[in-house]
C-alpha cells in the first residue's frame, strides 16, 4: 500500500488532534481559569511530534489512525504538562516557551501547577474514553500502563529528577544518556509503542519498535544539544567549545561537536535498521526520523 506524504499526513492529523484537544478541554465542567491555562499551553504552537509518531506507527500497521486520537491527545497533554512544570521558578525558571510568555507568567504559579496537574490526570481519562469500537478494555489498560510508566518515576519524572540532581556536576556519557532516555525518550517511545498496542502487535514487534524509539529519542536529544550550542555560539559570537558553552554537560561538550554529529548519525542509522526489522510499512516513521535528525528548531 502506498502511503501519503508526511506533510499532508501531518497537516491532516494535526488539525484533527487540535480540534479534539480544544473540544475536550472546552467541554470540561471546571472553572474557566483552569481551562484557559490548560488551553494556553496546549495551543501555544508545539510541533506535535509525539502524536505524529503515534499516528505514523498505526499507519505502519495499515490501521485506521482515528483509533489513536484519544491516546495521541493524552500523550500531548502529558508533554504539555511537563513543559509547564519544567518552566516553573522552582525548576528552570523560564519566562518564554515557544517564543511566548510561559504559563506561570500569564496565569501565575498556582494556576500553572494546577494546569499541569489537570493535564496529567486528564490524559488517563482521555485514553479511558477511547470508544470501545477502537480499543477493548484490555487495550486501554495497556495504553494507560504504558503512559504511566513513561511519565512517572521510572520514566520522564525520573529523568527530570536525575537531571536536577546532576546540575553543576560534570556528568559522564552514561549519566547523560540515562537522563535523556528517561526525560525525553520514554514519552517518544510510548508514542510509537501505543500505536503498536492499538494495532494488537506481537511482543516481538513492540520490542523492535521500542528499540527504534530508543535510538530516535537519543537522536532527538543530540540534535537538541547541537542546536542549542550552535544558537549559543551565534548569540555570544564565540567559537564552538568556548568556556561559555561548557557550563552544562551536553553531547557536544562530552564528545566534541564532531563527535556529537557522529553519534547523531549512528543513532539515526540504528533507528532505521530497527524499522526495517519490523517488516512493516514504515515510510512515515522513517520520514519523521529524518526530520528529527535534520530539524532546525
Ligand atoms: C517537569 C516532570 C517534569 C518533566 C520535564 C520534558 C521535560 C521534563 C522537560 C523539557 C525540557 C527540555 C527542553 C527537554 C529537551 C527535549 C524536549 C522535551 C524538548 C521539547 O520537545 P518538543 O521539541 O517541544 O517536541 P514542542 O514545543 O514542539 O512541543
Amino acid at each position: 500500500m502506498q502511503q501519503q506524504s508526511l506533510s499532508s499526513f501531518s497537516e491532516l492529523h494535526k488539525r484533527k488532534l487540535e480540534t479534539q484537544i480544544k473540544n475536550y478541554v472546552s467541554k470540561l465542567n471546571a472553572p474557566t481559569e483552569i481551562k484557559e491555562s490548560m488551553l494556553y499551553s496546549l495551543e501555544a504552537g508545539g510541533k506535535r511530534i509525539r502524536p505524529m509518531l503515534l499516528f505514523a506507527s498505526l499507519a505502519a500497521f495499515g490501521e485506521d489512525t482515528l483509533k489513536g486520537m484519544w491516546t495521541a491527545a493524552a500523550i500531548e497533554m502529558v508533554h504539555t504538562y511537563s513543559l509547564i512544570h519544567d518552566d516553573l521558578p522552582s525548576m528552570d525558571n523560564d519566562d518564554l516557551r515557544r517564543g511566548k510568555p510561559t504559563n506561570h507568567k500569564v496565569f501565575g504559579e498556582a494556576f500553572a501547577i494546577l494546569a499541569g496537574d489537570a493535564l496529567l490526570t486528564y490524559s488517563f481519562q482521555s485514553i479511558a474514553e477511547t470508544p470501545d469500537e477502537f480499543a477493548s478494555a484490555d487495550t486501554k489498560l495497556s495504553l494507560i500502563m504504558e503512559l504511566s510508566k513513561a511519565s512517572g518515576a521510572e520514566g520522564m519524572v525520573g529523568g527530570q529528577a536525575a537531571d536536577i540532581k546532576g546540575e553543576g556536576k560534570q556528568l559522564g556519557i552514561e549519566d547523560l544518556e540515562y537522563i535523556h532516555v528517561h526525560k525525553t525518550g520514554k514519552l517518544l517511545e510510548c508514542s510509537v509503542v501505543s500505536g503498536a498496542i492499538l494495532a494488537n502487535a506481537s511482543q516481538e514487534t513492540i520490542q523492535t519498535l521500542s528499540a527504534f524509539a530508543y535510538h530516535l529519542g537519543l537522536a532527538f536529544q543530540i540534535r537538541d544539544d547541537i542546536l542549542d550550542l550552535e544558537g549559543t555560539e551565534e548569540l555570544i559570537g564565540k567559537p564552538v567549545g568556548s568556556d561559555e558553552s561548557k557550563n552544562k554537560s551536553t553531547y557536544p561538550s562530552l564528545l566534541t561537536m564532531n563527535g556529537a554529529k557522529e553519534a547523531l548519525a549512528n543513532h539515526i542509522r540504528s533507528a532505521k535498521e530497527k524499522l526495517k526489522e519490523t517488516g512493516l510499512q514504515t515510510d512515515l516513521l522513517e520520514e519523521i526520523t529524518d526530520l528529527i535528525a535534520n530539524r532546525d528548531h
